[in-house]
């Protein structure tokens, strides 16, 4: 049996290639966005220091003590140079909480900070928290907007699973201390995937939200939603608008959300988000974007058809399957875009674009025409096209 030194050098060992493993491009991609040949944070990045008790007296045969079964769904900053994700962490317990891991230039190398995040509690305690969105406000202040969950009271005793979802606030300065906010309220009687806009509207503050009648199913409500609230420190919504709703036969007909706050650009604002729909094989998460008016934040101005990004290979697989999720992006100063994104609730990968790249996509890609028919008619479009470019380029 191999000796508690021995083990601890091969953990060690192991851990250390992990961390420190370089990423590399996946080539020739679609034009759009590069995916990366490895993901970027997973459960096996987390400490030894946070699963094993390293003491050999109290913990001779080295067991694992409390084990992290993912991480996932993270949200993204760039802060004092180095690209940080805050990624939900799951332990053994099904437990859901934050922690941050930094790199130096975006695709590999993520480390964990020491500790995760310590989220204070309100009166009324989370039972688990998780899909934090970050965001640098123009007030100062980085909000970080997570769903927290708790047992919905008024279940039957036998039912154990119903539970309701609510906007957590919190905000920092410093990414370290946190300062929690009340939980923000709504017309809706759940919300989940709700973002910050990073900056004031009419002197307010605006939210795309995500009203949901249960804690699974939209119902009435699914679609992304928009509305302002006058303050902060009592974050309430009054009035909600929906700006981009579930549609019939679409990637998104069951449910969707939003994924980052937008990103801001000469031509509008660009978002990434989130589109669910069902299958014999249960709910598919994809990817899709759109871009909503520089001055008319609720207007959707341009939505290429289907998804940008699905689940692909590996990623197709995990705790639950089927599924990407991204609730993290940052638009680096030299236009380089880093999208972090989660596959099957399990692990975190990024893909890279720049922002000429997806106004690009956004405002190019043809609309969604709903009909099967439509569908025939532009890619036969897209063909009569490409046969003059072929001719030209057969003249030359
Ligand atoms: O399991 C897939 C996702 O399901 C929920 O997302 P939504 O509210 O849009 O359905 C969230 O629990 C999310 O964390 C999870 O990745």
């Amino acid at each position: 049996m191999m000796h508690f030194r021995e083990r601890l050098t091969e953990l060690e060992k192991q851990h250390q290639v992990l961390v420190n493993r370089r990423n590399e491009a996946l080539t020739p991609g679609n034009g759009v966005y590069s995916r990366y040949k490895y993901p970027v944070l997973t459960a096996a990045h987390a400490p030894l220091e946070w699963r094993y008790d390293l003491n050999p007296a109290s913990n001779p045969h080295l067991m694992e003590r409390y084990g992290i079964n993912g991480v996932f769904n993270a949200g993204a900053i760039k802060w004092k140079g180095k690209y940080l994700m805050m990624a939900r962490v799951e332990s053994i317990d099904r437990k859901s909480f934050f922690a941050v891991a930094e790199s130096d230039n975006g695709i590999d190398n993520f480390r964990f900070w020491e500790y995760p995040s310590i989220i204070p509690e309100t009166e009324d305690p989370d039972t688990n928290i998780y899909d934090i969105r970050l965001v640098q406000h123009e007030d100062g202040y980085i909000y970080g907007l997570f769903c927290s969950e708790r047992k919905d009271p008024s279940a039957p005793p036998y039912d154990q699973s119903a539970a309701i979802a609510e906007c957590g606030i919190v905000r920092t300065k410093d990414m370290k201390d946190w300062e929690r906010l009340p939980d923000l309220k709504t017309p809706s009687p759940q919300q989940r995937n709700v973002v910050l806009h990073p900056e004031f509207v009419n002197g307010k503050y605006a939210f795309y939200t995500r009203p949901q009648d249960g804690f699974i199913n939209a119902g009435t409500g699914g679609g992304i939603g928009f509305g302002l609230s006058d303050s902060m420190e009592n974050p309430v919504i009054t009035e909600e608008k929906i700006l981009d709703p579930k549609i019939y036969h679409t990637v998104y007909e069951l449910k969707n959300g939003l994924g980052p706050a937008p990103v801001k650009t000469a031509k509008g604002w660009l978002h990434l988000a989130h589109g669910v729909r069902n299958t014999a094989a249960g709910l598919r998460y994809v990817l899709y974007m759109f871009m909503t008016d520089l001055h008319d934040l609720s207007r959707v101005t341009y939505k290429p058809a289907g998804y940008f990004m699905a689940p692909e290979g590996e990623e197709r697989v995990g705790d639950v399957s089927n599924v990407l999720f991204c609730n993290g992006w940052i638009a680096d100063d030299d236009g380089t875009v880093y999208i972090y994104y989660a596959s099957s609730d399990t692990r975190m990968h990024v893909a890279t674009s720049t922002i000429d790249k997806l106004v690009d996509y956004v405002t190019n890609s043809p609309a969604d025409g709903f009909r099967s028919a439509v569908t025939v008619n532009t890619i036969c479009r897209i063909i009569d096209r490409n046969k003059t470019v072929v001719s030209d380029t057969n003249h030359h």
